[in-house]
């Protein structure tokens, strides 16, 4: 299996940071033909705030018929009746309104995935809010912090409400950025598994062995539908923003011999600088910001293809790629092309001076009485654990060593945090992520700084089986002692 960093093609360095900034791109005009993108574009929330910088929007989760094929129709669960739930666009700095209701038969809530929010509006159960009953409601009431491509899901019973198509893409602008590109596509990714007769499968089929592996759908999903279609013209840049929302499955993105995707960001934004990449390894969590160029015959067409990627035993071994976009080259003469925009952006690497180092083991244990398997960190499952504890405004380097067979993406919630190499200097291009893969048999180390908002914050594995089985812990971010005892004198 040939890995996704040993397929980059890095820009040199040093040629990066001498070359003068590109300039500034002129306000980008569509290459594409009309309704290129209609087989495949998602529907937007409805802001009904007249406040240009609030939106306001309804979300109801409820039952829904939905069709992910022709012809092949499920009652998935859903926000506002469709597979993924309407699309959020607001942009950097905005406050966001969300009057929640739940009307599915079980709890739910919303956490919205990467957002840098408070702790009340982190929608988990037991560490930020209620779970909101069915017929209950909640308001998610925030200020949106950062630009990038985000998502939201509930977090009760997520392995199986994710699974039967609770999701969606959270798209925050930054009216300064000019990437120089008019056509873009939200890219949601995920995957559904239903029965011959077509209703939603149990979400513990196989048990504790198929919570090990962590279940996958057995239909894909593009912006819930089975290989939906666009129609390009050849040679013409696109941005894609790609979310992938599945409950376990990986993606390795491919657009075939000769196309590369070049990203110009990740899961918190723009990353320091775009790197073409041959394939794109998507874990469970994870975006990227990516622009590609598909060339062909007019007239003729190519599709985006998942390849398989190892996430662990299993996962490789007697499967079939994923055909997950199909493009049709209009007749229209190809795009003359030029160079793809390079993107730069002004970060600093955190200084790790005084860092304080944690060790953390992803584990699994077999119980000797009824052998079922549970997932661990540092041996104990979530329902053992004790946090983290941190001071406001620390800095942690987390040395992550995963223990198992299994891959694991590992999501911290509320926070950022940058990639470290194995001599503890931030990976570049510098990428603000929220969720990095910890590969099977691997250790990955990372540095994250916290900030002013005390909580207690979940970090957990993104597939999600896993996390319920016990793949989860916790950061509890708390006032400095000597804050304490100012308090006590009062
Ligand atoms: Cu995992």
């Amino acid at each position: 299996m040939t890995s996704a960093s040993r397929a980059v093609r890095a820009l040199p360095l040093l040629a990066v940071l001498a070359a003068a900034p590109p300039p500034a791109p002129a306000a980008a005009q569509s290459l594409q033909p009309a309704d290129w993108d209609a087989g495949i574009r998602l529907a937007e929330a409805v802001d009904r705030n007249p406040d240009p910088d609030i939106v306001e929007v309804d979300f109801e989760a409820r039952v829904a018929r939905v069709e992910i094929a022709p012809g092949v129709e499920v009652d998935a669960w859903t926000y506002n009746g469709s597979i993924p739930g309407p699309t959020i666009r607001v942009k950097v700095g905005d406050r966001l309104i969300v009057h929640f209701t739940n009307n599915l038969p079980r709890p739910s809530t919303i956490h919205w995935h990467g957002l840098r929010i408070p702790i009340e509006m982190d929608g988990v159960p037991g560490y930020s809010q209620e779970p909101v009953e069915p017929g209950g409601t909640f308001t998610y009431d925030f200020v949106v912090p950062d630009a990038g491509i985000y998502w939201y899901h509930p977090h009760v019973m997520s392995a199986a409400q994710v699974g039967f198509g609770l999701y969606g893409a959270f798209l925050v602008e930054d009216p300064d950025e000019n990437v120089g590109i008019a056509d873009d596509l939200i890219i949601v990714l995920s995957d559904i598994d239903l029965t011959e007769e077509g209703t939603l499968a149990s979400p513990d089929t196989g048990g504790s062995v198929g919570m090990l592996f962590g279940r996958e759908g057995n239909h894909v999903l593009v912006n819930g539908r089975r290989t939906p279609g666009l129609i390009a013209r050849a040679g013409a840049p696109q941005r894609w923003r790609v979310v992938n929302a599945a409950k376990s499955r990986y993606f390795m993105l491919d657009l075939g011999e000769g196309h590369v995707f070049r990203k110009i960001g990740g899961d918190g934004g723009l990353t320091e600088y775009s790197e073409d990449h041959e394939f794109l390894v998507l874990g469970a969590g994870e975006r990227a910001d990516v622009i590609v160029r598909p060339t062909g015959e007019p007239g003729g067409n190519t599709v985006l293809r998942s390849l398989l990627h190892d996430r662990g035993y299993g996962s490789t071994e007697f499967r079939d790629l994923e055909d997950l976009i199909s493009i049709t080259f209009a007749d229209l003469p190809p795009h003359a092309g030029g160079a793809l925009p390079e993107t730069r952006r002004a970060m600093e690497p955190y200084a790790l001076d005084g860092a304080t180092e944690i060790e953390l083991e992803l584990t699994v244990a077999q119980d000797p009485a009824d052998k079922s398997f549970s997932y661990g960190i540092n041996h104990v499952p979530f329902w053992q654990a004790q946090p983290v504890v941190a001071g406001l405004a620390d800095t942690h380097i987390w040395t992550v060593t995963n223990s198992t067979d299994w891959s694991h993406p590992l999501h911290l919630h509320g926070f950022f945090f940058m990639v470290l190499d194995d001599a503890g200097a931030p990976v570049r291009p510098l990428e603000w992520k929220d969720t990095v893969d910890i590969p099977h048999r691997k250790t990955v180390r990372l540095a994250v700084r916290f900030d002013e908002r005390p909580g207690t914050w979940i970090f957990h594995c993104h597939v999600l089986d896993h996390a319920e089985g016990g793949l989860l812990s916790a950061v509890h971010l708390e006032l400095p002692l000597a804050d304490f005892r100012n308090l006590l004198k009062h």
